[in-house]
């Protein structure tokens, strides 16, 4: 059977539809047609393409597959595998590469080292040497990418091998699923005692929970435990919407900027009186970062996880450590025997996040970031899925989103490399036609990606793409302002681009808004028979006192 089409074979018995990429003259060889069940979705830029994957695979928790022409096209995708290993994705790119005897690098045109470029962003990375070996290889990549901690990894093919024929590999029908897996640890019984004993003597502790809970679709178990506990929690950006942010244990999810945003001390005010954090699923990564908790005495620190955090000891260094199976610890904790917390007043807080939703003027048409969440609130409800690019505003919309379930909202705390907004976008509605979309962006990282808003309107993907409007790149802009007596405000104000002709020039419908009700009835009026744009012109800053905690 020839190579390619064993090899996509191999990818549809392993759950693969969909690869997403931009082709090269590999296709002399390979078509993707070549199996009737795996659809080539292709973007107008491989980190677009790449993204994609990455995110569908945060949202779907399934192995996904992008894919890249030798040379520029590996080299372009090198963001999206950096993406996906800091955000935890399990994805598998495939670049091809020049023929076995051509490959001279740096000297052969197009050729450049690409296992080499992939190594220090993926868990593996490896260049293809015999035709034979493609089953094995692949149920290898398929293997890592779906272990915690989950990541991508990168398979080089020379071109030549897509042309060969090899023997059918047997059960090449037979399907194969993957899910994220943890590793089988159990704890030390004496550690868990230890732990145990820790937790019983706290009277104030804290639960953080990180991304990794709602990736190992733990989050559940780490909710019963806080209840049972009477434990009070924050969440990382991505394990939002465990419970609605009105539950009595939530304080919601945690931004560096929040103080700022919220204008009160809220972070002071949350940590000052923890003795005891227990950090579950939580990750470095996860932007939670351990000054922001750095408030009243020396807490003693919990983590309990798939994997020991031992890498990153310099900067989070547990006093008590448990890994394993998140579900199976809390089990084995609260069958010891529980202590309820102290219990919290969360009104303070909450009060100040009251104050900025009630906030409805707009001034000379333009919106502020936290109207414009509160307008796609309500369709959390509906099932929507929200996605952020990056830009200041996104952080209003860690804190201000308030989805009804997990994976609901999503917002980059790993690469956080603008532009991914929209790629993201359309993976969740390619893995979702039904459930309503939302991309937040703002003018800058969205027109750094925007070619594949043309790509939105090729699928008819009825994505509703907010821009927020202020010509800058604001984050930018406040970070000039941090450390300097003046900001150098020409290098990053931005010409204003029309975003409404862009959308039009690319076939989607695009519309501007200059209130919160036209915001609203844009919304609800989107007839979903393709994208709909809308732009809306911003002021920032005006309320919030740009702060961050670190
Ligand atoms: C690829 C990449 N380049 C640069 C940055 C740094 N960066 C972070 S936010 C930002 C500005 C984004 O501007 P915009 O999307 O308009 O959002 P705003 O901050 O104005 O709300 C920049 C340049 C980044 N995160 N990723
Ligand atoms: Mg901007």
């Amino acid at each position: 059977m020839k190579f390619s089409k064993v090899l996509l074979k191999e990818l549809k018995r392993r759950g693969i539809t969909r690869v997403f990429g931009v082709p090269g003259r590999e296709n002399a060889s390979i078509l993707f047609n070549e199996e009737p069940d795996i659809q080539y979705i292709t973007a107008r830029v491989e980190f677009n393409a790449g993204i994609m994957a990455d995110f569908t695979g945060r949202l779907t928790r399934k192995p996904q597959v992008c894919f890249s022409t030798m040379g520029p096209g590996a080299t372009n995708m090198t963001t999206a595998v950096a993406s996906a290993m800091l955000n935890k994705s399990p994805m598998v790119f495939i670049s091809a590469q020049l023929e076995r005897g051509d490959i001279f690098y740096n000297q052969t045109h197009q050729c450049v080292d690409q296992t080499a470029i992939m190594a220090p962003l993926t868990k593996w990375s490896y260049e293809m040497k015999s035709p034979e070996e493609l089953p094995s290889v692949l149920e290898k990549a398929f293997q890592l990418v779906t272990q915690e901690p989950v990541g991508p990894v990168h398979i080089a093919i020379p071109t030549d091998l897509f042309n060969c024929d090899i023997p059918a590999p047997a059960g090449l029908d037979t399907p194969i699923s993957y899910a994220i897996s943890t590793e089988q640890t159990t704890p030390h019984p004496e550690a868990l005692d230890e732990v145990h004993r820790v937790l019983a003597a706290s009277q104030n502790a804290l639960c953080l929970i990180g991304a990794e809970a709602v990736r190992t679709e733990q989050g559940q178990a780490v909710l019963e435990f806080c209840r049972q506990w009477r434990m009070p929690y924050m969440t990382a950006a991505n394990a939002k919407g465990l419970e609605r942010f009105s539950s009595p244990l939530n304080f919601g999810a945690a931004s560096c900027y929040m103080e700022g945003i919220i204008g009160y001390p809220a972070l002071e005010e949350i940590f000052s009186s923890v003795d005891t954090l227990v950090c579950i699923g939580y990750q470095y990564v996860d932007d939670l970062l351990p000054k922001m908790w750095a408030y009243g005495a020396r807490k003693t620190i919990i983590n309990i996880g798939s994997t020991p955090t031992f890498a990153i000891h310099s900067k989070f260094k547990p006093d008590y450590e448990l890994s394993g199976s998140i579900a199976k610890i809390l089990a084995s904790l609260s069958e010891k025997g529980v202590t309820k917390q102290t219990e919290r007043n969360l009104d303070t807080v909450k009060s100040c996040y009251k104050r900025s939703l009630a906030e409805a003027t707009v001034r000379d048409g333009k919106l502020t970031p936290v109207q414009v969440i509160n307008a796609v609130n309500p369709y959390f409800k509906n099932d929507a899925i929200c996605v952020t690019d990056i830009g200041y505003y996104r952080h209003h919309a860690i804190l201000f989103a308030d989805p009804t379930a997990t994976s609901q909202f999503f917002s980059d705390t790993g690469l956080s490399s603008f532009g991914t907004g929209l790629p993201s976008a359309i993976a969740a509605q390619l893995a979702y036609p039904e459930r309503p979309v939302f991309l937040l962006c703002g003018d800058g990282g969205f027109h750094s990606g925007s070619c594949d808003l043309a790509t939105l309107a090729r699928y008819h993907l009825p994505v509703v793409v907010i821009v927020m409007d202020n010509s800058a790149f604001e984050l930018i802009h406040l970070y000039q302002k941090r450390h300097n007596k003046t900001p150098h405000s020409a290098m990053v104000k931005l010409e204003k681009v029309d975003f409404v002709k862009l959308a039009e020039a690319n076939g989607c419908r695009g519309i501007r808004i200059s209130s919160i009700a036209e915001l609203e009835e844009a919304i609800q009026q989107h007839d979903r028979t393709g994208p709909l744009v809308i732009e809306v012109p911003m002021r920032y800053g005006e309320h919030d006192q740009f702060r961050e905690s670190f």
